[in-house]
């Protein structure tokens, strides 16, 4: 397995709620590195683009209205294979469904309003990504140290 950088947002409802330290603090302790972070509010634009793949559905304007409403926390995790495990680390997209130990089944309960945003692939990260991040935004992290760390 590679490693990988994965787009993670702590959504509004994340920040209203004082959950931001948990949810990084599980990134943190499963060993993932962060290499860019940043507090932003999105503009309709950078929203409809970050969730392009949804345009139509029934629930992709209030989810839009949602990302929207108020401040997030953007960040790229990185690690071997951060996409997959940061989504194991988030559970299913249904808080109801989720796992317990994961951040949505732990603080979330219904799917509007699931605290956090992975990526679900390699590609999309990298769509993604282009969308918060620039690349002087990223610091410059050592993998080989870390890994040796956590291996
Ligand atoms: P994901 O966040 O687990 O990748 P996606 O299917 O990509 O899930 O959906 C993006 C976001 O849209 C979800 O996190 C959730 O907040 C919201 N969403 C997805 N499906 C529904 C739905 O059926 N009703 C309301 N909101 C939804
Ligand atoms: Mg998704």
């Amino acid at each position: 397995m590679a490693i990988e950088r994965t787009l993670i947002l702590c959504k509004p409802d994340a920040v209203s709620r004082g959950l931001v330290g948990e949810i990084i603090g599980r990134l943190e302790r499963r060993g993932y590195i962060i290499s860019a972070l940043k507090m932003m509010q999105l503009d309709g634009d950078k929203a409809r683009a970050h969730y392009g793949e949804h345009a139509g559905k029934p629930f992709f304007q209030g989810l839009v209205d949602f990302i929207t409403s108020g401040p997030l926390v953007a960040l790229c995790a990185e690690g071997e294979g951060a996409v997959e495990g940061c989504r194991q680390l988030m559970g299913a997209t249904n808080p109801l469904a989720a796992a317990p130990g994961t951040i949505r089944a732990d603080f979330a309960q219904s799917i509007g309003r699931n605290l956090v945003h992975g990526s679900d692939s390699v590609a999309s990260a990298k769509r993604e990504l282009d969308i918060f991040f620039a690349d002087n935004d990223y610091v410059t992290r050592k993998h080989d140290l870390h890994r040796w760390i956590f291996e």
